[in-house]
């Protein structure tokens, strides 16, 4: 399996339900690398640049009000087949479909407040990572781990 990068973010909400840690725990501890990770506040522009896609929707305007409703946690993640494994680990967009056990699945009721954001495929993370970091606040570490995850 290719070693891949991803984008992630923890959603308004996160910091509120004190929830950040547990969330980024999962995510250490299925054994991929938070390789970048910041706290920010997503101006509007930003928002509707990462969700271009969904314009025109009808949960659009919610959607962009809630992810500028309060901080972000913005991440980039690494490790095998990450894009895949991460989605996977996140559950279903909606929150009445994803599985208990994922952390939508675990923590979220309403899909507007579904937590968290992952990137859906290699040309989304490679843009998304583009849209909230820059290439020096992206840190790659060893561990010597490799074998044992
Ligand atoms: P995902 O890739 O799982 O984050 O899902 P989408 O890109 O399809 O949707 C982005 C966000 O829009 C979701 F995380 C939550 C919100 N959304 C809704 O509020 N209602 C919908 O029917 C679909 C998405």
């Amino acid at each position: 399996m290719a070693v891949e990068r991803t984008f992630s973010m923890l959603k308004p909400g996160v910091l509120q339900r004190r929830l950040a840690g547990e969330i980024m725990a999962r995510i250490e501890r299925k054994g991929l690398k938070i390789v970048a990770l910041k706290m920010m506040a997503i101006p509007i522009e930003l928002a509707e640049t990462h969700y271009a896609e969904h314009r025109g929707k009808g949960f659009y305007d919610t959607l962009i009000s809630l992810m500028t409703s309060g901080p972000v946690v913005a991440m980039v993640v690494e490790g095998e087949d990450a894009i895949a494994q991460l989605r996977r680990l996140c559950g279903a967009t909606k929150a009445d479909e994803a599985l208990p056990g994922t952390i939508r699945g675990d923590f979220a009721m309403h899909t507007p407040r579904n937590l968290i954001h992952a990137s859906d495929s290699s040309a989304s993370a490679e843009r998304e990572i583009g849209l909230f970091f820059e290439k020096a606040e992206i840190c790659p570490w060893s561990d010597g781990n490799d074998g044992w995850i």
